[in-house]
């Protein structure tokens, strides 16, 4: 925490200190605010005696302990959240009514949490999965919930299916294996027989699954929304989440590495951003389409499992958000917290995704077992900041105390209030939308084509990212033990790409076999699947840039954990220096030691160990730097775990740097471990050639001063993916 902070803490903690003090709040009390004289020993009779039913105190205590837990959320139960606000960033009048998108001068609070979506509540925040991205908006009209999460489209497309989905996924029923995991049999079934799901099978074998942080993901709401203006304009929009801090995810050897180390790393990781003052911020990006260009895409806008490519419809960034507190109290606020894809205000409207109408009943229905009952928008963080007036009444835990006789309407006892707003009084109005058409349980044509986006987002990745989603493919279909499972599923890819299938089938053993009439249960049984394609349209794209996250833009190194690797007699100046350099680019420089406590530099010098080899391993940093210092070096070379720790970085494609003797290091445990890291012969013995590597600085004679920019620049590309595909395929 920086110093002005914590003064500032400890000055408010002493002024509640001293207030509590005063009015005698410092004392134990029951639930009925009755003093406790004692809290270590419960009421017997006689001091060896039995335990009397009497002790009111007693069961108190432990009738609320036992009721602590509420049922965990069906889905996204692990989640992490922070309060914030958003600001426009100019009025959007033109296209919507919203009052919280008019004015730039207006801070809308914000509390938004992330989830996994499998997992229960205790599991590791690094399972490959979907996150969910949930904001709920605190605006002058009401709680606006953007109900999202990290991947633009879905598994299914009509809500019917949604809890098969979660069955599948979910852990097996009969032995509740595996937790947080998808690589297991019913799931694999399930997609298999799912064409549908292709797209977002895509999306969640890619390391997007898999991120950094929650500060360094997109948002998405999947669905196809409505802007409203007040003119009952309609325009079709589609939300997206743009992190300032870049997309950035981690390889699947460090989420599994991770899961061990630190399963609570992007809880961590958030809560500890804003604690240190670096708050984490997203744009908000709106992609707009006219009502009369509905029908000109290759695709249908009401299909979840389809994304509008940004190369045909521009994101345009209308604001920000920044989250800059965080939560005093898990249960209270981040579990307590209802969100619900129907919480909106004037000025933004639903559209008929069948998906998003099954979202719009469920959302409360799981409150009320969740939360107990249909009062849980009175429990703090649900409740709005508009006012609330009607005559819904009574129930479980209530809290507000209405007055006087009236609740109906019309009425004229209560001088006709709560009374209706009309539109321009800021009342909802849904959009007018003309429904032709029959009631049939169907589904649309125009929702059958569900290869052509996941091949467009196959296409669309760079060579590192296609691996790392055909490695992701055979470890899940390699847990799967059916194998007619892993044959259909193989014969789906093969749909999508011929040679994304042959990889993953030559990893699995096996050959690629067409599946014959793949099964799709949503065309009718009387119809043939060709009448169920849409027809191909010019808009088709060959690759989308904005898919692909190793191809998108780097800026700067802000917030980017560094370790310095050290042990006793290190050289102090290097250390100091490299943290001065980083620090001043925005990241941070962390002592990793071969203990824990403090070290003595070569210089004399004390330097407070952060973090040690004991507790800690490279995957919980983003790059590595070894100075200088001859006993340092040869505690380090001693240490078979200093050795992991930088070959790990090496083979996440971190950036390494070395100064001085830190070199000799870095040789010995890269250099002898992988030979195939030189360039062009595995026998030379003279040293090695690292130049070629982008992510490697090495500087036997420089101060980090001299090296710090080149070793920032780095930092700064994520990763250095040649070097994966260089030690895949050594000469
Ligand atoms: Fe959810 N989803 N969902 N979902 N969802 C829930 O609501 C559901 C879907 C999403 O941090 C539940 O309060 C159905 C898509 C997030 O509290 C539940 C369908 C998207 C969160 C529910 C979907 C989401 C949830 C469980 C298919 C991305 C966590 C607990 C029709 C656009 C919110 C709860 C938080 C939570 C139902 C599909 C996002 C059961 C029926 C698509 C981020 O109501």
């Amino acid at each position: 925490m920086p110093k002005d902070r914590s003064k500032r803490e400890n000055e408010k903690t002493a002024a509640l200190d001293s207030a509590r003090e005063k009015s005698g709040d410092h004392f134990l009390t029951t639930d009925q605010g009755l003093r406790i004289n004692d809290d270590q020993n419960s009421l017997k009779a006689g001091a060896r005696g039995p335990t009397l039913l009497e002790d009111f105190i007693l069961r108190e205590k432990i009738t609320h302990f036992d009721h602590e837990r509420i049922p965990e959320r069906v889905v996204h139960a692990r989640g992490a959240a922070a309060h914030g606000y958003f600001q426009v960033y100019k009025s959007l009048a033109s296209l919507t009514r919203a009052k919280f998108l008019q004015d730039p001068q207006v801070k809308t609070p914000v509390f938004v949490r992330f989830s996994t979506v499998a997992g229960s509540r205790g599991s590791s925040d690094l399972a490959r999965d979907a996150r969910g991205f949930a904001v709920k908006f605190y605006t002058e009209e009401g709680n606006y919930d953007l109900v999202g999460n990290n991947i633009p489209v879905f598994f299914i497309q009509d809500a019917v299916k949604f809890p098969d989905l979660v069955h599948a996924v979910k852990p097996e029923p009969h032995h509740e294996m595996p937790q947080a995991a998808s690589a297991h049999d019913t799931f694999w079934d399930f997609i298999s027989l799912m064409p549908e799901s292709m797209h977002m099978i895509m999306w969640v074998m890619s390391d997007r699954a898999i991120p950094r942080s929650f500060r360094m993901m997109e948002g998405f709401g999947v669905h196809t929304f409505r802007f409203v203006n007040a003119k009952g304009v309609g325009r079709f929009v589609k939300f997206h989440w743009k992190p300032l801090l870049g997309v950035h995810s981690l390889l699947w050897d460090e989420a599994q590495k991770i899961s061990g180390l630190d399963p609570d790393f992007h809880r961590r990781d958030l809560w500890e951003a804003i604690e240190a003052g670096q708050y984490p911020e997203w744009e908000l990006g709106v992609q707009i389409v006219e009502e009369k260009d509905e029908q000109k895409f290759d695709f249908d806008l009401l299909d979840p499992t389809k994304l509008i490519p940004e190369e045909l419809v521009p994101v345009v960034r209308i604001g920000k958000m920044t989250l800059d507190r965080n939560p005093d109290n898990f249960f209270a606020e981040t579990e307590q917290v209802a969100f619900h894809p129907g919480h909106l205000v004037p000025g933004i409207d639903f559209t008929n995704d069948p998906l998003l109408q099954g979202r719009l009943f469920s959302y409360t229905d799981t409150q009320l077992i969740r939360l107990g009952g249909p009062n849980f928008h009175e429990i703090p963080i649900n409740r709005p900041l508009a006012p609330l007036h009607n005559n819904q009444r009574d129930g479980h835990m209530r809290q507000t105390i209405n007055s006087g006789p009236v609740s109906y309407q019309p009425n004229t006892l209560g001088g006709g209030c709560p009374m209706q707003a009309k539109a321009d009084m800021g009342g909802f109005l849904s959009y007018a939308e003309r429904l032709p058409g029959s009631k049939v349980r169907e589904r649309s044509k125009s929702f059958f084509d569900h290869f052509s986006q996941a091949a467009l987002f196959w296409r669309s990745q760079s060579e590192p990212e296609q691996e790392h989603l055909v490695q992701a493919l055979q470890f899940e279909l390699g847990k799967v033990e059916n194998l007619p499972i892993r044959e259909r599923m193989v014969g789906m890819l093969s749909q999508i790409d011929k040679g994304l299938a042959g990889r993953v089938a030559e990893g699995l053993g096996m050959p690629v076999k067409r599946i014959e009439g793949l099964l799709n249960l949503s065309i009718p049984a009387d119809g043939d699947p060709k009448d169920f394609q849409p027809k191909r349209a010019v808009t088709s794209l060959d690759k989308s840039a904005a898919l692909s996250m190793v191809l998108a833009p780097k800026e700067g190194i802000q917030t980017r954990k560094v370790a310095i690797l050290v042990a006793d007699g290190v050289d102090g100046e290097a250390v100091k220096g490299m943290q001065m350099a980083l620090v001043a680019a925005g990241g941070q420089g962390k002592i990793v030691a071969t203990r824990s406590g403090s070290l003595k530099a070569a210089n004399g010098s004390e330097l407070k160990i952060d973090f040690s080899l004991l507790t800690t391993g490279s995957v919980l940093f983003d790059a590595v730097y070894i100075p200088g210092g001859e006993q340092s070096v040869s505690a380090l070379l001693r240490t078979p775990k200093a050795r992991m720790f930088v070959q790990d970085a090496y083979l996440h494609c971190k950036a390494i740097a070395a100064t001085g003797k830190g070199v000799a290091f870095f040789e010995a445990a890269v250099g002898a471990a992988y030979p195939e890291a030189e360039h062009g012969s595995k026998t030379r013995q003279t040293p090695k050639d690292w130049s070629q590597d982008s992510g490697i600085v090495l500087a036997p004679d420089s101060s980090p001063k001299q090296i710090a920019a080149r070793f920032i620049k780095a930092i700064e590309m994520h990763r250095h993916w040649a070097r994966e595909i260089r030690l895949a395929s050594p000469s």
